[in-house]
Order: C-alpha cells, then structure tokens, then sequence
C-alpha cells in the first residue's frame, strides 16, 4: 500500500502529539505526585457536624504527633475559614461536603482534591512557610465565587508553640447547620 508523503508526515505528527499529551500527564501525575482523591472512606452527609471526624474541624495532631486538617465544605464557606499549618511538614487533608460537589484547591502549591458528599477526601502535601489562598474550584451555586479560605504555613517551631496553648475551636452553633437548614437556595 502506498501512503502518500504528505499523509505520512500527518500520521507522524499525529502520533508525535498523543505521545507528547500523555507524557504531560505522566510527568505532571508522578512528578508533582498528583492522584485522584480516594473514594474509599465514606460518611453521612446529613450527619457530618455530629460525626466524631468533623465535628470539630481544624488541624489536630494524631497520637504519632502527625498532623492532620478535618475540613467541611458547605455553600459557600470552608469550615473553619482558616488554618495554621507548620511548615515542610506533611499534613493530611480530610474533606467532606455536606451539600453539593466542592473542590478544595491550596492555590499555587500540589493541594487539590474534589470534596463530594458522602466521600470523604483525603490528600497529604508539605508547604513552604507562606500565606495561601484556598479556593472552591468547583461551580457549586450563586455564592461560588465567596467560597474561600486562607492556609498560614508557619514556622513548625512556632506552630508547636501555638497549638499547645491554643484552646479547642469554638464549635457552638454549628450543629445548626444543616443542608437545608441555613443555605437554602444555593
Ligand atoms: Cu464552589
């Protein structure tokens, strides 16, 4: 069979640009150490503030002294709306949404996840010392665009300091809200 020139270098170029696309997604997928949030554990979405996960969200400290952020996503606020992080540490995100499909996303660093309800979310990264924006990159209803939050990465010496004489975060009122309940009409 005779190809035509002009059709061999068509078919090359097409094969060119298919290796070069996928390769994107390799190198962005195993060198940023990208992966698709997991669907493994799950939850309740109508009993997420009664539920000893995210009944009291922020960053804790398991028994191992690692450090893990339980957050909520709700339209339109994370809960809570900001957090202190030590520095080039890894933290583990746990996420879950009580309403609608959220996407948490640490802007400008590998911190990403989609936060659907029912799922609970979970990634782990290390930060640079910095103040970060977090943002809902998820379409999720009229107020989408308010839907952010703030990550402090600090020094770990001075974030050991402050979570030793920090009080447990003030959780009165949030039992309250409810899909339905507050935020009606997203
Ligand atoms: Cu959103």
């Amino acid at each position: 069979m005779k190809i035509h020139l002009y059709e061999r270098v068509w078919i090359g170029a097409s094969v060119a640009m298919l290796m070069l696309f996928f390769g994107s997604i390799a190198v962005g997928a195993v060198g940023s150490n990208r992966h698709p949030p997991s669907h493994i554990e799950t939850i309740d979405p109508t009993g997420v503030l009664s539920d000893a996960r995210f009944a009291t969200q922020g960053v804790r400290t398991d028994d191992a002294g690692r450090v893990h952020a339980w957050i909520v996503g709700l339209t339109f606020v994370w809960l809570p709306a900001e957090l202190v992080v030590p520095a080039d540490t890894p933290v583990t995100f746990h996420l879950t949404s009580v309403d609608v499909t959220h996407g948490f996303s640490i802007v400008r660093t590998n911190g990403q996840t989609m936060v659907l309800p029912g799922y609970v979310s979970q990634f782990t990264t290390t930060f640079a010392e910095g103040e970060y924006l977090i943002a809902c990159n998820e379409y999720c209803g009229l107020g989408h665009h308010d839907m952010a939050a703030k990550l402090h990465v600090v020094p770990p010496e001075q974030w050991r300091q402050a979570t030793t004489s920090r009080e447990a975060p003030d959780t009165t009122g949030l039992a309250a809200l409810t899909p339905e309940g507050s935020h009606a009409g997203h």
